[in-house]
């Protein structure tokens, strides 16, 4: 990959909302992304993995469970500080976002919120510095959009549970030391289950032939009747909205992340466009060239401040699930229509992997459809500004 030129931009001076704690956690994750990453990320990305001699230099910048408090290995920090970590991430890559933001908000938030104080104790410090890594298991082959109709199920065998059933499409499950399950009890109500890897009748099949999110480990989670001790139980909350509580927080680190992807593609962009001439001059200096970036940063723009204020409601425990929808759904869009453009204006340098542009665009086709696709955040705008629920 050529030398990574990327410079942020700030078109509505946002910086002046930061505080300096804020700036240097940003200074600290993008060196780290460019001393670390940029230099492999294209290489990992071809070979359709996620380089794993990273996770501990993620545990030293804070990306595992940034916000979770310090007693628990966490760093304790802000709601805006978790988003800047993701957008960093995101700059040079989703898949790299994508094992930051499954550790944070999908297994280490649920053992925070739901977990037992000893199951804090066994598992969060370890998450926190990547010494363990875990995965979420929502997904099931036949239940995507529709999580509520799970198959997956345990039943009470007097000293433990036996859980059966599978999921798919499960982000880091095929290196996951842990996986946080959702499935449901004879009542059929949904619980959340801590399953250790080496547990009998686990076992965790890569899934192959992605075009998308390559530099990330992607599988599956079957469960052939495998015993859990008890005190995996999930205690504190139960129900579909137990999962869907991690996905808020999930889904609001990649409204800042997709930011990251769009900047990058919108710098290449930039630079392009001043470089390279054609009819004598730089392609920026044609009128339709400018429109594209013109609407680049102001789609940016846009996003950055519909997020930095949703960051603001996050830190005050204000923020709803249908604003966290609409960023997402919002932030993914935009990043993935730069990305085509972006694209165009590299002409057939864009499909090369000497500019991140085309590794973008194929990751957010992926990020379009993970943690609620385009459709159903949509559908859960419209629900709330209707009243009327369109899933049922
Ligand atoms: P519904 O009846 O509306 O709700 C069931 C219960 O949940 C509550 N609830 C929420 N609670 C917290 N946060 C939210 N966002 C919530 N949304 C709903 C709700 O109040 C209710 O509670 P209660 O007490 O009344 O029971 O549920 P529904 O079955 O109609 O479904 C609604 C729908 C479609 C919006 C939901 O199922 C949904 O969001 N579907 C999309 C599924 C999804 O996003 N899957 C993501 C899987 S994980 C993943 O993709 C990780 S990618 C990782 C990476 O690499 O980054
Ligand atoms: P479906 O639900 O089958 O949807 C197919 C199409 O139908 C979509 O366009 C959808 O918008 C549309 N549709 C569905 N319902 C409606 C409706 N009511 N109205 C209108 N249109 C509708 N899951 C996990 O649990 N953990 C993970 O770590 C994880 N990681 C992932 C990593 C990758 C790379 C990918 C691609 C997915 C991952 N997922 C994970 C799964 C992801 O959350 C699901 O793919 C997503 O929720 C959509 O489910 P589905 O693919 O089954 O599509």
């Amino acid at each position: 990959m050529a030398a990574d030129l990327y410079q942020a931009h700030d078109y509505f001076q946002m910086d002046d909302l930061l505080t300096d704690e804020h700036k240097l956690i940003r200074e600290t994750a993008r060196e780290w992304v460019k001393k670390e990453m940029s230099p492999i990320i294209e290489e990992y990305y071809e070979k359709g993995s996620f380089p794993k001699h990273v996770i501990p230099g993620m545990g030293e910048i804070g990306a595992f469970g940034p916000y979770i408090p310090e007693e628990y290995g966490g760093a304790g920090l802000d709601q805006i500080s978790y988003g800047i970590i993701m957008q960093e991430l995101e700059r040079c890559d989703s898949g790299l976002r994508s094992t930051s933001s499954v550790q944070s908000s999908l297994v280490m938030y649920p053992i925070w919120k739901f977990g037992s104080e000893e199951q804090k104790q066994k598992y969060l410090p370890k998450l926190a510095t990547g010494e363990m890594i875990g995965c979420f298991g929502l997904t099931e082959p036949d239940f995507g959009s529709n999580p509520a109709g799970m198959i997956t199920n345990f039943k009470d065998k007097g000293d433990h549970y036996l859980l059966n059933g599978a999921k798919m499409w499960i982000s880091n499950s095929p290196f996951a030391d842990i996986a946080v399950v959702w499935a449901k009890n004879e009542e059929g109500r949904i619980h959340g289950l801590i399953v250790e890897r080496g547990m009998e009748g686990f076992t965790t099949p890569t899934t192959h032939g992605k075009w998308s999110l390559r530099a990330s480990d992607t599988g599956e989670l079957v469960f052939d009747n495998v015993k859990i001790p008890k005190e995996n139980l999930l205690p504190e909350k139960s129900g579909l909205g137990a999962p869907l509580a991690c996905l808020d927080s999930a889904r609001y680190g990649i409204a800042w992340g997709a930011i990251g992807a769009a900047l990058s593609c919108y710098d290449s962009a930039l630079r392009y466009s001043k470089e390279r001439i054609q009819f004598d001059r730089p392609i920026g200096g044609f009128q339709l060239q400018q429109k594209k970036l013109a609407e680049m940063i102001t789609e940016i723009t846009k996003a950055q401040l519909l997020t930095f204020r949703l960051g603001q409601l996050r830190n005050v425990d204000k923020a709803t699930s249908a604003q966290i929808s609409m960023a997402k759904r919002n932030n993914v869009d935009m990043a993935l229509k730069i990305a085509r453009e972006a694209r165009q204006i590299h002409g057939a340098m864009g499909i090369t992997n000497e500019f991140p542009i085309m590794r973008h665009m194929m990751n957010l086709e992926s990020v379009i459809t993970y943690e609620g696709t385009h459709d159903i955040h949509l559908l859960i705008t419209g629900m709330d500004v209707t009243g009327l629920n369109a899933f049922k």
